[in-house]
């Protein structure tokens, strides 16, 4: 329990204005985009690194935990208080510091929306590439800090490929800076690329200095709609080895385009299994030949329909249907649980075959879409608690997922992190030593272990 004398402390830090503490105002800041919650005691809003400091401080001397989080659309539990504390907002820092054109280098604050930044860097005619589905809400610090993915990463990577350096507060308050504004950079270790993905539990990010490439000339989208979804998964690894260069490719089951039909420009025939939707970046003369034989190639791989999108309306409306279909995949089921597996390129036949067999076998319907270009398939057990049985078969049903993804040298996250949702299975991936060096470099950072506890390791998350 945060005691009267603490509260005291944190509004002398941040201002009555931005400090919460009512339940009603608390329930807010207690849930992301998973279905965990915890309620915090307070919520805080510092408006600069050195009030965090002062936050983390506070927290250092009285051994109470803080948790750091952006905009909350996290989706593995991440952001949430499992055992109470502070939940310091960092929505407030949300100042563009400097967009720098010759540098190819932008300094953020971990608040500001990465489609706003996206913006404001394309006007500088340059190009922030990782574009994460929540791209319109999500924060650049949320982004750092579950090492966010998305549908580009086939051409152009992940956040990690695009943080050169950062400014932290370390669990025991002290501010310090790692990585560059260089492109290159080797002193010492690379605690930049340790804070990558560390999930809030090794400090708070309060500055990000971020690597940007050229804006591409041109880019077109194309989708391909095929017979079955293994004729899909085969295209998949087809164009991945034909030279053809994609920028993203996506697929979709035919569970998933039920549930966005509405939103696509075109009318699918009947007896669509599987959608695949493909970018290609470049130069508009290269983009239109290298569009034109993607859309041959995935002919003589039998696809039909093939539709390339003709406007920029078109290829927007595309992306946004696939930017929904988390959220639209509710329409078919009332509760699910989302995985963001991925496998070497070569095993995605195999584990589209494997996960109709585990749908089979549990009785579960387990829709599968996402960044089939990289191997990252998005695995949603979908279930309603009011059927009979459905609410059990899950976790059998995801321990079959996580058992076959492993099988075939896969990891468990791609890209959402592990959090409170996957830390029960953290040991079907590292082995014993592995986790134990973890564990010491958790310790190593954070010594009273107030930095997001909960989080990661096995321990207090349980299996739904
Ligand atoms: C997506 C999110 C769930 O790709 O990662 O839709
Ligand atoms: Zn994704």
């Amino acid at each position: 329990m945060l005691s009267d004398a603490i509260i005291r402390e944190l509004t002398a830090v941040v201002g009555p204005q931005n400090l919460l503490t009512t339940p009603e105002e608390r329930w807010g800041y207690a849930y992301d985009a998973t279905d965990r919650a915890a309620m915090p005691e307070a919520v805080v809003f510092p408006g600069s690194a050195a009030e965090v400091a002062a936050i983390v401080r506070l927290a250092h001397e009285h051994r109470f935990p803080v948790t750091p989080r952006g905009a909350g659309t996290g989706r593995s539990g991440g952001s949430v208080p499992i055992e109470g504390g502070v939940v310091i907002v960092l929505t407030r820092l949300n100042r563009i510091v400097e967009i720098s054109r010759p540098d190819l280098v932008a300094v953020v604050e971990p608040g500001v929306i990465l489609s706003r930044l996206k913006q404001a860097v394309e006007l500088e005619g340059l190009y922030y590439p990782p574009d994460p589905a929540s791209a319109d809400f999500c924060t650049i610090g949320g982004n750092v800090a579950e090492c966010a993915g998305g549908a580009v990463a086939v051409q152009y990577g992940v956040t990690r490929d695009y943080v050169l350096g950062l400014e932290v507060v370390l669990p025991t308050g002290e501010l310090i800076s790692a990585g560059t504004r260089t492109m290159k950079g080797v002193v010492g270790y690379d605690l930049t690329r340790l804070f990558l993905g560390s999930e809030g539990t090794l400090g708070v990010i309060t500055r990000i200095t971020l690597r940007l490439v050229a804006k591409p000339a041109a880019r077109q989208t194309l989708a391909a709609g095929f017979g079955t979804m293994n004729a899909a998964a085969e295209a998949v690894s087809l164009i991945l080895t034909s030279g053809l260069a994609p920028t993203a490719l996506e697929f979709m089951d035919h569970v998933t385009l039920a549930c966005v039909k509405e939103m696509l420009p075109f009318e699918l025939p009947e007896g669509t299994a599987a959608l695949l939707l493909m970018a290609v970046d470049g130069h508009p003369r290269d983009v239109e030949d290298r569009a034109a034989r993607m859309a041959r190639f995935c002919r003589e791989q039998g696809a039909k329909p093939v539709l390339r999108a003709r406007t920029g309306e078109e290829a927007e409306g595309l992306w946004r249907a696939r930017k929904v279909i988390s959220p639209a995949l509710l329409k078919v089921k009332p509760h699910k649980v989302s995985e963001d597996v991925a496998v070497p390129l070569g095993a995605i036949p195999a584990l589209i075959t494997e996960l109709q067999n585990i749908s089979g076998r549990r009785g579960l319907i387990i829709p599968s879409y996402g960044h089939a270009g990289d191997g990252n398939i998005h695995v949603n057990v979908l279930y309603d608690r009011q059927i009979p049985g459905e609410r059990e078969a899950v976790n059998p049903a995801v321990e079959d997922i996580f058992t076959i993804v492993r099988k075939l040298n896969g990891t468990l996250s791609g890209e959402h992190g592990i959090g409170l949702t996957k830390a029960p299975y953290l040991g079907m991936e590292l082995s014993e030593a592995a986790m134990a060096l973890q564990r010491r470099i958790k310790k190593a950072f954070d010594p009273h272990n107030i930095m997001n506890p909960g989080k990661i390791f096995p321990g207090l998350a349980q299996p739904r």
